[in-house]
């Protein structure tokens, strides 16, 4: 009423509030100009009547809108975004059903520390209590970001205009610090809509030292690692994701000291460094294992020491602790200590730890390690001479080794890796050469099958120039072929390799091993395998597809589609063979057959 709009700016003038003259502007214009300030250059996610206010503004902004075919999709490729470039995805979804759908790729990456900010629309907040249209109601009102609580570092809902600005900088600044992870922002669609006074953006993250190692615990590891008999370095994820990898190279080198690594860890050190073991855990080595099992002392780094890993904590398999002794240093005081006696944490950033750990390490005196070079090349070679031949078989369907092998002859080093969850996510971890930190992308803590097809989108959007190719099973592809219709709408030419053994194989197999059957794991049609044409599906969608007939056709398929400027689904009748298992999971004790 008494307000005047200046046509040339699009701002409002208060006229009549108790600020006469303050220039005024809808929200959601704010806040994508506050979003690129911060330096938000993608937002994956879905539409909805919610976000139609944020969506108009985002297409009247620099930023750039993904728009993918489910919730989950757009939530594994901001995940994959924010791995390959260590910045927040950012990711816009519904409220109801697509809050939900997201759920299961937010919870993912909470689960492997990853930074995300979530933009949820929600109902009007007028109709709080009301039950409107697609809100996650019954037994609470006003309610539905609530779904996020368990997985996410802070839920927010913003219930006044006024409070949009703050809690997105909280949003951001919460998501990177600290151990990284998802930050919920609930905007009930009024809000977007509402005035804010122009300036309302104004305060911006605050840069945040990360936490170091005092001079004391570096002096007490230090003499632990040189004084013992039999060490190990144990990275996690946390070691890549701090960008730790030269430090960790240095301290290892310095005392002479083997280094472990878990599933996220891979990469964290150049595959043929001497000292590395390997991966441990039900799909780890047996020299990883054996090694840690045996260790007189272990310094852990950026590790949840997570059941998978760990061989369920069994001392028979992984880790013996006690006897062995261990430290472990964390960016979060909650992971020290839950699993293991723990005789001394640390809560620090990897790198600068790290860092200081091998500065105070160089040139010390440490005990002999006599041959422990030799032992860690001859566990390697032994192990992996257990399909040497596998790799290089002519076999069809093709054995998986083969399609690892083709593999890593296609990418080049810096190309980056996508695996799902299966023999593609065990076989790499336990088998793939890694030599450039950061390149293998996984879904560790939740083990989302889905995760690898939609991750790659995100990882090529992060880095346009370097190979981007998701290795997944049948399963996970079937389960979301829509990955497609994304990658060629937002020209992003990604490769999936379709390693397709017509059935979830990974469930198949420990279900065939303890029951002898494989009930309700295969893909069949009146008791026959039933094969879906993956390379047909790409083709409706318009990308490329390739079904692979022969062994030697894959090496040339993966060339031409890395060299494609279309999107390719390469479809690779695989043999449903086991990845092998040095270590232990203890559902294999809990399994018994009746009748
Ligand atoms: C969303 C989800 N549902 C179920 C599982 C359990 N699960 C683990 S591995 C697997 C099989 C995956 O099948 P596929 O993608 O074909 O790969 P393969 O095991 O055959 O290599 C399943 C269903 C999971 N990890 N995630």
């Amino acid at each position: 009423m008494g307000n005047g709009i200046d046509t040339a700016t699009g701002l409002e003038t208060v006229r009549n509030g108790s600020d006469p003259g303050t220039k005024t502007r809808i929200a959601a214009y704010l806040l994508t100009d506050y979003l690129e300030k911060l330096g938000v250059e993608v937002i994956f996610g879905l539409c909805g009547h919610t976000v139609i206010a944020f969506l108009d503004a985002l297409a009247k902004s620099r930023i750039r809108f993904i728009s993918t075919r489910h919730e989950q999709v757009a939530a594994h490729a901001a995940d994959g975004y924010a791995r390959a470039t260590g910045k927040a995805g950012v990711l816009l979804t519904h409220l109801g059903p697509g809050l939900t759908n997201a759920a299961t790729g937010v919870a993912n990456a909470a689960l492997d520390s990853i930074p995300m900010v979530v933009i949820a629309g929600d109902v009007p907040s007028h109709y709080f209590g009301r039950h409107p249209h697609q809100e996650i109601n019954l037994h609470m009102d006003g309610d539905q970001f609530e779904v996020y609580r368990p997985f996410c570092k802070r839920i927010y809902r913003v219930d006044r205009p006024a409070d949009l600005p703050r809690i997105v900088e909280r949003a951001f600044h919460l998501a990177h610090s600290g151990r990284p992870g998802p930050v919920l922002v609930d905007v009930p669609m009024d809000i977007f809509s509402a005035d804010l006074p122009v300036d309302a953006f104004q305060k911006m993250p605050a840069p945040v030292a990360r936490p170091a190692i005092e001079p004391a615990a570096v002096s007490r590891i230090v003499e632990a690692l040189a004084e013992a008999r039999h060490p190990v370095i144990y990275a996690g994820g946390g070691v890549l994701s701090a960008g730790a990898t030269s430090e960790l190279a240095a301290l290892a080198e310095a005392l002479e000291v083997p280094v472990a690594h878990t599933l996220m860890g891979k990469g964290c050190m150049h595959e043929d460094h001497p000292l590395l073991l390997g991966m441990t855990g039900f799909w780890g080595t047996p020299i990883a294992n054996e090694m840690c099992r045996t260790a007189d002392f272990i310094l852990a780094v950026g590790t949840r020491l997570a059941e998978a890993s760990s061989s369920s904590w069994d001392p028979r398999f992984t880790f013996a602790i006690p006897p062995g002794r261990l430290m472990h240093i964390d960016i979060d005081p909650a992971e020290i200590g839950r699993n293991f006696p723990t005789e001394f944490g640390v809560v620090a950033d990897a790198r600068l730890a790290l860092g200081s750990l091998a500065q105070a390490a160089a040139g010390k005196k440490h005990r002999l390690r006599g041959d422990v070079r030799q032992r860690i090349s001859l566990g390697r070679r032994e192990f992996a001479a257990n399909w040497s031949n596998q790799r290089s078989s002519d076999q069809f369907p093709l054995r998986p080794e083969r399609i690892l092998a083709e593999l890593r002859a296609a990418v080049p080093e810096d190309g980056y890796i996508v695996t799902d969850v299966g023999w593609n996510k065990n076989g790499v971890g336990q088998q793939f050469p890694i030599t450039v930190p950061g390149t293998f992308i996984t879904p560790s803590g939740l083990a989302t099958m889905g995760f690898g097809p939609a991750a790659v989108l995100g990882v090529k959007m992060a880095q346009p120039e370097r190979a981007a190719v998701a290795l997944i099973g049948d399963g996970a592809f079937g389960s979301n072929p829509s990955v497609v219709a994304t990658a060629m709408e937002a020209n992003l030419p990604v490769v999936w390799v379709v390693m397709d053994n017509s059935a979830f194989g990974t469930i198949a197999g420990l279900e065939r091993m303890h029951y002898g059957s494989s009930f309700g794991c295969l893909f069949e049609r009146n008791g026959e395998t039933y094969t879906v044409d993956f390379a047909a599906i790409a083709r409706g969608f318009g990308a490329r597809g390739i079904a692979i007939k022969s062994a030697a056709e894959l090496g040339p398929a993966l060339k031409e589609a890395l060299a494609s400027d279309l999107p390719t689904v390469i479809q690779v009748p695989m043999e449903n063979a086991p990845t092998p298992t040095p270590g232990h999971w203890n559902i294999n004790d809990i399994y018994r057959v009746g009748s």
